[in-house]
């Protein structure tokens, strides 16, 4: 972290804006404010990524929300590559005063650094490989797995502007608060499994999909219409219908809850957004 903060911190005077990359299942959640800290005042483009995985809804009105706090947003979605291709226009409307400033100067061969930050696991080494058009950054289905930094030449928007991108390791801020802030994280995969409590974070999954999601669940697992949900013990029903079941009337509750937090994160579920848009104006509970 404080490595990470160092280098973004000596890179800086380099770059022309920030590139905010969140987890769409979590616009809030996923930022990160030592991040934010270090480059406040710089220009900013909030990235939702993964929209394939989160509920359009929900996605439109994170994204209303940001914007109404004058933010520039784009969303996308950087395994298909969906969306990615505004990346370059809506920085070039982001930074277009700068751009004038400089070809007003006469000053041709332009090129815009954009640094690539946010927690990890969030897509930022996808979204890139994206933008550029090959595959610049190593990217995979972890936290943690790019190291050090590494700048990517990205080709040219309009008028010949280069870009170059920096991808960044993932950083989750010292402090995760409040507790349920961490639980979301979890749920995305934005934590490393093996300190997480795997079961706790599964059960806390299956309430909340139970509470706003219930339609998906059922699905999923053909919960059936009379299923009802035991708060102490949320995994058993998944555990039941996949036949999970120990002598004695036990059930394998880790196996469960590994099965939900996989199907969750690969998008077998369907859309959700673990964290609802605190702004939407008369949003229903599709409980
Ligand atoms: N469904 C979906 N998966 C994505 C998207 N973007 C990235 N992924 C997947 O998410 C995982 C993490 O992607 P990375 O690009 O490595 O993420 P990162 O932010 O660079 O991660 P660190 O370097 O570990 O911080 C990979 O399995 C990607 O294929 C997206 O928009 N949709
Ligand atoms: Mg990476």
């Amino acid at each position: 972290m404080t490595k990470t903060l160092r280098k973004i911190t000596e890179i800086l005077p380099q770059i022309d804006a920030v590139c905010d990359i969140r987890d769409a299942r979590a616009p809030g959640y996923s930022e990160n404010s030592a991040l934010l800290e270090v480059t406040q005042g710089r220009p900013r483009l909030i990235v939702l990524n993964k929209r394939d995985l989160a509920d359009e809804r929900e996605t439109a009105a994170w994204s209303e929300h940001f914007r109404a706090l004058g933010f520039a947003v784009l969303t996308c979605d950087s395994q298909s590559g969906r969306g990615t291709a505004d990346f370059k226009p809506k920085l070039e409307a982001l930074l277009s005063e700068k751009i004038a400033a400089k070809k007003l100067k006469g000053q041709t061969g332009m090129t815009l650094r954009v640094m690539v930050m946010g927690i990890p696991n969030s897509g930022k080494s996808s979204f890139i490989n994206r933008v550029a058009g090959r595959r610049a950054a190593e990217a995979q289905d972890r936290p943690g797995v790019t190291r050090g930094g590494k700048w990517v030449t990205a080709g040219t928007g309009s008028a010949g502007i280069g870009f170059e991108l920096y991808d960044t390791p993932g950083v989750l801020p010292p402090k995760i608060a409040p507790p349920e802030r961490a639980e979301v994280l979890a749920f995305c995969g934005s934590v490393r499994d093996e300190v997480t409590d795997t079961e706790a974070i599964a059960s806390r999954l299956m309430l909340f999909l139970w509470k706003n999601y219930r339609g998906n669940l059922s699905e999923r697992y053909k919960l059936g219409e009379n299923a009802e949900l035991d708060e102490l013990e949320p995994l058993r029903l998944i555990a039941e219908r996949r036949g999970f079941l120990q002598r004695g009337g036990g059930y394998d509750a880790e196996r469960a809850a590994v099965v939900l937090l996989d199907e969750f994160r690969a998008g077998l579920l369907g859309k959700i957004t673990v964290q609802l848009c605190p702004s939407k104006p008369g949003r229903q509970e599709n409980a």
